[in-house]
């Protein structure tokens, strides 16, 4: 894509020519540690027979998950979905929560699953988090609890969120799930709020194929959560509460003790994706590239970009399509936002009048592959393809059907 001067814009594959990448590049590509070590897990697992149901590997890696984090528990579980839904249900929460709209379905299903109305309230288009000056005004007598997601990695205005928590006799707890290794205040995302939750799904920053945690400071709900994702087991034959199966295997416990092994290194590597697009979008007008603050030892994994379309010269979506075609699978998280999914969109027809920052953020926000699996090489050629189509916007528009 040097030579995009001569290069005739019929060459994108959108206009008929050969995509950029014979294979899909993913947003979500996993990152993967050392494969000796975790064989080594694995050859454990199968010797010893012990395949789940609080295994060495399970009591392992909630203790490693204490010690990275800072926090005094963990409870290591088979999702961050189910983690959620456990969690509330531990904190005995009812009635309504507060939460974003703009996140993944699965933040706001976990309460809506737990017959707990979701309040949205709307972010901040800065932080793309819960904005703080719009949570008091929804709060009524059924309000139990604020759930913050620290989007990106980049963590809520937890101090705010805490005042008004505590203000109001609400629980804050926050789903972290993007936010593994990040800190707020010098401290590290785990210990805030009554408990944090935690997603170590195949795309995430650590990843256990699939798997989660709640990790909390509070002893009670340690016990608490410990006992739920046992169906209520406190040993053999003794069901003492209500419980569910939130357990997390010992194959997926090895791969996400394997991986955290490698947590500085998937740091760089994704730092350095993320250096490197930084390099090659710059100057394009209409695109900007979200920032992220060293102070908070940001993760990298997410790369995501903001479009204005009038700059830009193509929506958001058009310029999607421009990658799709070109087999760079780009996403548009968290769109259309989760009030205008089902059920709630039927549920709460009116919530978007009260949500117009995230109503615009979701038709802006674009976000490109990264992780350890796409090299160097693949960022500079994605960014080329997008500054060609950015500098060939009309061409494109008028040779694409229907326009
Ligand atoms: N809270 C927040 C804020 C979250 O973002 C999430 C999950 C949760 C809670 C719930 O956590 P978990 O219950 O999942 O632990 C993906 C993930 O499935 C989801 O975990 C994640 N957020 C969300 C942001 O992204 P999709 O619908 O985009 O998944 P999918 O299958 O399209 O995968 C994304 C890309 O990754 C694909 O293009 C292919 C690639 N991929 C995926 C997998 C699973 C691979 O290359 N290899 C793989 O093994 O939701």
């Amino acid at each position: 894509m040097d030579d995009s001067k001569a290069r005739a814009v019929t060459s994108l594959a959108i206009l008929g020519g050969t995509p950029a990448f014979p294979e899909k590049i993913h947003v979500g590509r996993p990152n993967v540690g050392n494969r000796e070590r975790l064989i080594e897990r694995i050859n454990k697992i199968v010797d010893t027979r012990y395949l789940s149901n609080s295994g060495p590997f399970e009591r392992e890696i909630e203790q490693r998950i204490c010690e990275m984090l800072d926090v005094r528990y963990c409870a290591a579980m088979c999702n961050a979905t189910v983690a959620l839904e456990i969690a509330v249900r531990a904190l005995n929460l009812s009635g309504e929560i507060l939460v974003p709209s703009f996140t993944f379905v699965a933040t706001v299903h976990a309460l809506q699953w737990q017959q707990i109305t979701p309040v949205f309230c709307d972010i901040d288009p800065r932080t793309h988090n819960l904005d703080p000056r719009k949570i008091e005004r929804l709060i009524t007598p059924r309000t139990s609890g604020i759930l913050g997601v620290h989007l990106w990695g980049r963590p809520c205005p937890i101090d705010e969120l805490q005042a008004v928590a505590d203000a109001n006799g609400l629980a804050l707890l926050f789903d972290a799930a993007h936010a593994f290794g990040c800190k707020y205040g010098g401290r590290k995302i785990g210990g805030f709020g009554r408990a944090e939750v935690l997603s170590f799904h195949a795309t995430k920053f650590i990843n256990a194929g699939e798997g989660g945690a709640v990790v909390t400071n509070d002893a009670d709900l340690a016990a608490r959560l410990q006992l739920m994702k046992n169906f209520g087991f406190s040993g053999y034959d003794n069901v003492i509460s209500i419980g569910i199966n939130g357990k997390m295997n010992e194959l997926s416990a090895a791969m996400g003790l394997t991986n955290l092994e490698s947590v500085e290194e998937f740091a760089r590597s994704n730092r350095e994706n993320f250096e490197t697009y930084q390099d090659h979008l710059d100057g394009i007008r209409g695109l900007s590239l979200l920032r992220y603050d060293e102070r908070n030892s940001p993760n990298y994994q997410y790369v995501v970009v903001e479009i204005d379309a009038r700059e830009l010269g193509l929506t958001r979506d058009q310029l999607v399509s421009v990658l799709h075609a070109e087999n760079i699978l780009a996403r548009r998280y968290f769109y259309p936002g989760v009030h205008r999914m089902e059920p709630y969109r039927s549920c709460y027809p009116e919530a978007g009048l009260h949500l117009p920052e995230t109503e615009a953020l979701a038709g802006r926000i674009l976000v490109l592959p990264t992780g350890a699996a796409v090299s160097s090489t693949d960022i500079q050629k994605i960014c080329a393809i997008i500054r060609f189509a950015v500098e060939h916007s009309r061409k494109i528009l008028e040779a694409l059907p229907g326009s």
